[in-house]
């Protein structure tokens, strides 16, 4: 779930103590907490802002999936796309906060694929719903806390591509 805890599972899996190596690892994580959780919070505190710019942006580009016949088409469906979107956001904090993306394969990842295409819903477009979400998070943190950030955001992307 995280580097620290994986580090554990592997080490009391062999029954040895953690190596050097796994502590430089868990250090460099520990070193970068402060960091995390700041980048994390703005997030967080910024959602509405960012589903809300990066929906637009989403709809501009592709003006079909509000139209008739479009995956969210009607105020539900949109509702549910901009929902989704705030739940990949959601997952991204929680990447950023345990420095690993096993929480968000686990919760958002796997069986999405094949749901969003049991629902009709194009993946393309979806990805391209986080694409817009990381240009509106990356503009709104700065140097190495949008980086942090953008990792997740494009692990999201290439996952649901
Ligand atoms: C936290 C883990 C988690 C995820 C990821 C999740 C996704 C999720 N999205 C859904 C629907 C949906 N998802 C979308 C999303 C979109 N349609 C588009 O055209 C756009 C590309 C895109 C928005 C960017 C839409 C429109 C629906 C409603 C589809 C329907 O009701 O037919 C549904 C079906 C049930 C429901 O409507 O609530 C689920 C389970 N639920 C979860 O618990």
């Amino acid at each position: 779930m995280s580097i620290v805890s994986n580090s554990i599972i592997n080490a009391d899996a062999e029954a040895r103590y953690l190596s050097p190596g796994e502590l430089d690892q868990i250090k460099s994580f520990v070193a970068g907490g402060q960091r995390r959780l700041r980048v994390a919070q703005v997030l967080a505190e910024s959602r509405e802002r960012i589903v809300k710019q990066a929906g637009g942006a989403l709809f501009q580009k592709r003006p079909d999936l509000i139209s008739p016949g479009g995956n969210a088409y009607g105020e539900e469906m949109t509702a549910s796309c901009l929902r989704d979107m705030d739940y990949y956001l959601r997952l991204v904090t929680y990447g950023v906060v345990a420095g690993d993306v096993t929480p968000i394969e686990e919760i958002g990842i796997i069986g999405a694929r094949e749901m969003y295409r049991a629902l009709g819903t194009p993946l393309e477009a979806l990805a391209e719903s986080v694409r817009e979400m990381k240009a509106v998070a990356t503009s709104i943190l700065t140097g190495a806390d949008a980086e942090e950030a953008g990792f997740y955001f494009d692990y999201v992307v290439g996952a649901l591509s």
